[in-house]
């Protein structure tokens, strides 16, 4: 069975919130964490490397002891480490920690204090007004227990679109080693680029379908086959994605494609389009009485209804179809109009590469210009920057610069916006910088109004150029801040400075719907990578697909811009 890094990962992770909440030892649970978050950003299956026979201890984060158990979980597909702590502790705990709001320590409380090791013993307990009184809680945690837990219920099981996007990778691979298969495409939510697909949607194109199927339901990485037939069959994966496989003739494709595409609504406004006009479309192609008048491809069936193509991240029925009738469809920006990432860690604080590394990678995935933005000093954890450290890198970057490497470094910070929305950085220090990212790592919990004020007066800070994933959310682990996002969007036009749209998997904030708004109220948006190692420039296409999703054209984007052009926006914050 195939083992990817994101299994390992997995299991490293699961290991080290065990660890943590049976209260084990601090560095040990931090060595797991490393390994998993070395495994996650490596760019190769660690698989391939050890069937190389290369020495995965090289790899940062990656001792004897965590090589050994990569080594027992290749070979075995299990750890035996982790089956212990699973035993010692209940099955469902942590499940708990999936929660927002709950780390292990909590986790550890509850479990030891109360007894509770899952949801709805933790519902029955917040419902009671048990929880408040723990120490380390209160009556608003308890509040935000239940809300979560509701949410929760509504997103469980679904898989963040970077996860799904490498099991997807493999079984298309797969499937097109099946005889006679001409094309294999992931249609559904993945192909609108939604942050986080229920299951995947795979069409082929095959004349006979049984071969086909029978050959998918053959994959080794399927745990049980739910439903399977000539032309189709659904199956679920270990990692517990479910996957639907179609298999369409040549002739029906482009109108299959489009129906399992959809988004539902945007299919049934196109639907009712087709039937104004006599019309009848489904999977198999648009149809006028029996003679089908298109099929093929998706332009077809499109220009059969008389539409434009509309690209898939914007068909959720928000417009779009208003939009192409009257000929004002975006062109939306794509990956190749990025000349610059304005978000980047280095070594200095917890990224884990040199500025000349990072700068290097960058060049490499084609852009012209980087932002080297490590953190401040308030962010301890990520050992900040206090304003002699940043002078002296602000040195290196400009020594840097004074060579010749095909790509320029800008000086930056990821500041800290404080409590009361003062910057974590004096005034005079943040002059002297050509970008001050602003953003938010504490007191998630404010009220709306006070979040709301600190980050305006944030904005205000004439220093200030543009505020990092806006909204704070961690997808499936910390809901946004409550925040009035509209007002912000304002603020940030009156004020003249920018938005971020923060392109790592886990976060793709700002949210899409708050694009359409940025981009209405003519507030640019930078699409940055927020790279921590090299392999996080890869990230970027996430971060256009969230853009798309949000109606961005290349004009709507701020690191678009050539550098030239781009410094004259930044002076023109200040
Ligand atoms: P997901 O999987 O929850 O992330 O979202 P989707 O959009 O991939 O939804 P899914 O997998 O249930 O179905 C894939 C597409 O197939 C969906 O976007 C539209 C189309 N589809 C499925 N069932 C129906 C249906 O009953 N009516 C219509 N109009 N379209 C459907
Ligand atoms: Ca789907
Ligand atoms: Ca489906």
């Amino acid at each position: 069975m195939p083992v990817h890094n994101e299994d390992i990962a997995a299991v490293f992770d699961e290991i080290a919130d065990l660890l943590e909440i049976e209260g084990d030892n601090p560095f040990r649970i931090r060595a797991y964490r490393n390994g998993a978050h070395t495994l996650r950003e490596l760019g190769r299956d660690v698989r391939t490397l050890v069937e190389r026979g290369e020495d995965i201890t090289r790899l940062s984060g990656i001792g004897k002891n965590l090589a050994a158990k990569i080594y027992e979980i290749l070979e075995t597909g299990h750890c035996r480490t982790l089956d212990k702590l699973r035993k010692q502790l209940p099955a469902d705990l942590t499940e708990l920690l999936k929660l927002p709001g709950l780390g292990p320590r909590r986790v550890h409380a509850l479990f030891h204090e109360l007894d509770i090791h899952n949801h709805e013993q933790l519902e029955r307990a917040a419902r009671d007004g048990l929880i408040q009184h723990l120490p380390g809680f209160g009556a608003k945690t308890e509040a935000r227990i239940l809300e979560a837990l509701q949410a929760h219920a509504d997103t469980s099981r679904r898989f963040k679109l970077a996860v799904a996007g490498r099991y997807a990778e493999s079984l298309v691979a797969y499937l097109k080693t099946a005889a006679g298969v001409s094309q294999v495409e992931v249609a559904g939510s993945f192909r609108r680029c939604r942050e986080t697909v229920g299951d995947l949607d795979i069409l082929v194109i095959a004349r006979r379908g049984r071969s086909v199927i029978e050959h998918f339901i053959a994959y080794d990485e399927v745990e049980n086959v739910l439903s399977s037939g000539t032309t189709r069959a659904t199956v679920m994966l270990h990692s517990g994605l479910q996957v639907d496989v179609r298999v369409v003739t040549a002739a029906s494709y482009g109108a299959a494609l489009h129906y399992f595409t959809g988004s539902r609504s945007h299919n049934i406004a196109v639907r009712r389009i087709a039937q104004r006009q006599g019309l009848k479309i489904n999977e198999y192609g648009v149809f006028r009485g029996k003679k089908r008048i298109a099929g093929k491809t998706e332009a077809e069936v499109f220009k059969s209804v008389g539409l434009p193509f509309i690209p898939p991240e914007l068909r959720e029925n928000r417009g779009e179809i208003e939009a192409a009738h009257a000929g004002l469809l975006p062109v939306l920006v794509e990956s190749g109009d990025l000349r610059g990432d304005l978000h980047s860690h280095t070594r200095a604080s917890d990224g884990h590469e040199s500025i000349q590394v990072m700068a290097d990678a960058a060049r490499k995935h084609g852009l012209e210009y980087l932002a080297i933005t490590d953190h401040s000093k308030r962010l301890t954890v990520a050992h900040g920057l206090d304003s002699k450290r940043l002078l002296a890198q602000l040195e290196s970057i400009e020594a840097f610069n004074a060579g010749d490497h095909g790509v320029t470094l800008l000086r930056g910070i990821e500041v800290d916006i404080l409590e009361d929305g003062s910057l974590d950085l004096p005034d005079d220090i943040l002059a002297r910088l050509d970008i001050v990212i602003g953003a938010v790592h504490s007191r998630f919990d404010l009220t709306r109004a006070k979040q709301t004020r600190r980050i305006l007066r944030a904005m205000d800070n004439p220093n200030f150029t543009l505020l990092a994933h806006p909204s704070g959310r961690l997808i499936d682990r910390r809901a946004p801040y409550d925040v009035d996002m509209a007002r912000i969007i304002r603020h940030a036009r009156e004020r003249g400075c920018f938005l971020e749209l923060n392109a790592h998997p886990e976060r793709l904030d700002l949210l899409d719907t708050h694009c359409q708004l940025a981009r209405e109220e003519g507030v640019l948006v930078s699409i940055n990578s927020d790279a921590h190692s090299i392999v996080d420039f890869d990230n970027l296409r996430f971060g256009i697909g969230q853009a798309r999703r949000g109606w961005l054209e290349k004009q709507d984007v701020l690191n678009t811009r050539p550098l030239s052009e781009l410094r004259k926006l930044l002076a023109g914050t200040r």
